[in-house]
């Protein structure tokens, strides 16, 4: 972690350098040399080495109450068998086009009505699954079926078959995130429909839960250190731990009670390339500052509160999905006890020694 700064002073290490000047004769120069695919790297280098990370994205606030109805309507427009994936992309303002809620990683939001069902598939792309909204609805992974509800956290490793389907009587709802930016970013994707609809299961039902979450392992397994061997992580049990954590304390000054979701086999991440996280933020929490290197995006699950990011305030309640961009001051407050999923490149950023995080004053 790094140390704050009060008195805002540069360290003794630090000295900022004036760009070169302009003239007529380099800029002859420069379309000279541009013929021949050469560019002078002088000319760039205050931009492709700046003293700290500009984040790309930008802070944004999704209300469920002012989307829920457009998310519902595209069930009239296309079915699920016809769209594969019934998904309204949540796309970061700064980045219109680009697919993504940050600079590295997508979010969406599905819908899977009554009686639907979502072809088999499977990706490079990693993808783990919130859900918003809705029960009864399912996600099979590798052969293993998991019945899903409200605050489950679903994983669904690269290259995973994965199908999902909603016996329930209620529309169901959930936040896909995915790495689509960082493995397009390396240009490593690849994409398999399943030849038939389903996959076959060949395992019981929450199979994974028994054998790997019960603070136990099989003997002589494996561990596969880039994926979790869980399929979903039950809301239940989170909310249950976060309750106890919080009544027993201490609070963090800047993050309330958050924890990490973990493989349990090695402690690390659940996926390699994405980070997930829970906490809890007592009634009427009022954070201290605190920024990182990557950028996250949450989920509210129980609570109401804003969370005040650069020059926005973003007022938030029950299923509402908002932004925190990388490198960015930001704040929570909890208008009532609130529970926040986030998802982040973290496990990214931790592997390659590249994240940085900082408190504000007082923290
Ligand atoms: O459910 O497999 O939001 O393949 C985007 C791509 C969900 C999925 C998305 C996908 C999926």
């Amino acid at each position: 972690m790094m140390a704050g700064r009060p008195d805002g002073a540069l360290p003794e290490s630090f000295q900022m350098r004036e760009q070169p000047k302009k003239t007529p004769e380099r800029e002859a120069y420069y379309r000279r040399i541009g013929e021949h695919n050469l560019a002078p790297l002088w000319e760039v280098l205050k931009t492709i080495q700046a003293e700290e990370p500009h984040p790309p994205e930008t802070a944004v606030l999704w209300r469920y109450d002012d989307i829920h109805q457009m998310l519902m309507d595209a069930a009239h427009l296309i079915s699920t068998q016809e769209a594969n994936r019934r998904v309204l992309i949540l796309e970061n303002p700064a980045l219109r086009g680009q697919t993504r809620a940050t600079h590295s990683l997508y979010a969406g939001l599905q819908l899977v009505m009554p009686g639907e069902t979502a072809p088999s598939h499977r990706h490079s792309q990693a993808a783990i699954r919130f859900i918003v909204e809705g029960e009864g609805a399912y996600t099979s992974v590798n052969g293993e079926r998991t019945n899903m509800r409200e605050g489950d956290f679903v994983v669904t490793p690269a290259w995973s078959w994965h199908d999902h389907g909603n016996p329930s009587q209620k529309p169901m709802v959930w936040m896909d995130g995915l790495d689509f930016p960082i493995v397009g970013l390396l240009n490593c994707g690849f994409f398999e429909d399943y030849r038939e609809d389903a996959f076959p299961l060949t395992r019981p039902e929450n199979d994974s839960q028994a054998r790997y979450s019960a603070g136990m392992l099989p003997v002589g397994y494996r561990e596969q250190p880039l994926n979790t061997p869980l399929v979903n992580y039950p809301y239940a049990r989170a909310r249950e731990a976060l309750k106890q954590l919080e009544a027993a304390g201490p609070i963090d000054p800047c993050h309330g009670v958050k924890m990490r979701y973990v493989n349990p086999a090695t402690g690390g991440y659940a996926l390699a390339t994405i980070g997930t996280f829970m906490q809890v933020l007592p009634a009427g929490f009022s954070g201290r500052p605190y920024r990182s290197t990557d950028a996250a995006v949450y989920s509210v699950v129980e609570g109401s509160g804003r969370t005040l990011v650069a020059d926005r305030s973003l007022e938030w309640s029950k299923r509402d999905v908002f932004v925190v961009p990388s490198w960015s001051w930001h704040y929570h407050e909890a208008f009532e006890e609130s529970v926040i999923f986030s998802f982040s490149d973290r496990p990214v950023h931790e592997t390659l020694g590249l994240f940085r995080e900082q408190r504000g004053e007082g923290a």
